[in-house]
């Protein structure tokens, strides 16, 4: 990160740390600790989410974090994260004369409301009706098609992250002329490349303003198998993103796979000593950069997933946005296991969660979340 873009991120938090002195100095307390989430966080709960409230034992820190609460409706939302991790979209596929697989896909841009987390409504701009868009998987050498569908009420485009010409590259003012370009409502195009390289790659929209046209749910993994493909393993893809409720260019829910704390409701299931596979991207707006950490364990990490050897050993990565990256690991113990960003102020709240391996009775995730002083509903005692 350079110095310049430090500095912008501290006098933009300082300046929001100043509104809430001013506006609520009873509610100062984690808020001022947090830099300046005060205002945004109070403009989340106006917005409907539940009230926050203390945490017995540290009662005169406010957290300004979200209570505990029904889960989100999943329903009307249309896609439900845990089903989510390991739903990979693999299009259909024909064999050309030449014995070459083309793979297609139809994704279509829709307006559509959806909560990010208990209470919390966000109109969101969607692929296929969900946040992040489908996970979009082939193999290294395949000719793609991606016929992409404008059904919302703005334009749109696919940018599409590997290699291929510019006017499959999903950039306004880019082959207008030809159908490309930026795609109005209403209109359509096919995007056509071949999938190279094999890695864990993304996709999004690439309208301006374009923080906006991100932030909104536009973008999605992309996955290209090596053509060989890699180790039988639990396979599940992590979109690390975020949600500006209020549209004041700073996010006030942080999350996995857009529902805040949904994988400590839920918490992700695994087998004691089986491989598992985590596909990370990091997606998030407004904020420089994002991390993941996990708890009683370590992983293997290929950046990008361009190697097929790992670069590192460690249990916490760091990602800038449209960072990506492969995470193998095993678990050799039953219980439960933290992951969550190691920014403080993101796993506070939305962006933490829990592996359950082994025996689910051993371990209910209210008794690990006791442990856990700092959960937003204070240590599961709600
Ligand atoms: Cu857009």
């Amino acid at each position: 990160m350079s110095e310049n873009g430090t500095s912008r991120g501290i006098s933009r938090r300082r300046l929001l740390g100043g509104a809430a002195a001013a506006a609520a100095p009873a509610a100062i307390g984690l808020s001022g600790l947090l830099g300046g989430r005060g205002p945004a966080t109070e403009s989340a709960l106006a917005n409907g989410a539940p009230a926050a409230r203390g945490h017995a034992g540290h009662g005169e820190f406010p957290h300004a974090t979200f209570a505990a609460g029904p889960s989100v409706d999943h329903r009307a939302n249309g896609f439900h994260p845990t089903e989510l991790l390991r739903d990979f979209d693999y299009g259909t596929t024909r064999r050309l004369a030449s014995g070459r697989v083309v793979r297609e896909w139809e994704i279509v841009a829709h307006d559509k409301e959806i909560e990010v987390a208990p209470g919390v409504k966000y109109e969101a701009w969607t692929y296929n009706g969900r946040v992040p868009g489908p996970t979009l998987r082939a193999r290294e050498g395949e000719l793609l098609r991606i016929r992409f569908v404008n059904a919302s009420e703005h334009p749109h485009t696919m940018h599409f992250h590997g290699i291929h010409p510019a006017l499959m590259d999903g950039m306004p003012g880019i082959g207008e002329r030809r159908g490309g370009g930026q795609i109005e409502r209403g209109e359509a195009f096919t995007y056509e490349f071949d999938a190279t390289p094999f890695g864990l790659h993304l996709y999004h929209c690439h309208v301006a303003p374009l923080a906006a046209h991100i932030a909104r749910g536009l973008y999605g993994a992309f996955i290209i198998d090596p053509k060989d493909g890699r180790p039988e393993a639990d396979e599940m893809v992590m979109v690390m993103n975020g949600f500006d409720t209020n549209f004041d260019l700073a996010n006030e829910v942080y999350a996995v796979n857009t529902v805040g704390f949904h994988y400590i409701n839920e918490p992700i299931m695994v087998d004691r000593g089986g491989p598992v596979r985590i596909y990370l991207v990091n997606i998030l707006e407004y904020d420089p950069l994002n991390s993941f950490h996990i708890h009683g364990n370590f992983f293997q990490h290929y950046p990008t997933g361009t190697s097929l050897q790992p670069s590192e050993f460690t249990d916490t990565i760091i990602q800038g946005q449209g960072q990506r990256g492969i995470l193998e690991l095993e678990f050799p113990f039953d219980g439960d296991y933290m992951f969550h960003a190691h920014v403080s102020e993101f796993a506070e709240l939305g962006w933490t969660g829990f592996f359950r391996v082994g025996d689910p009775s051993r371990l209910s995730p209210a008794a690990a979340a006791a442990a856990y002083c700092e959960l937003p509903w204070g240590g599961g005692k709600a």
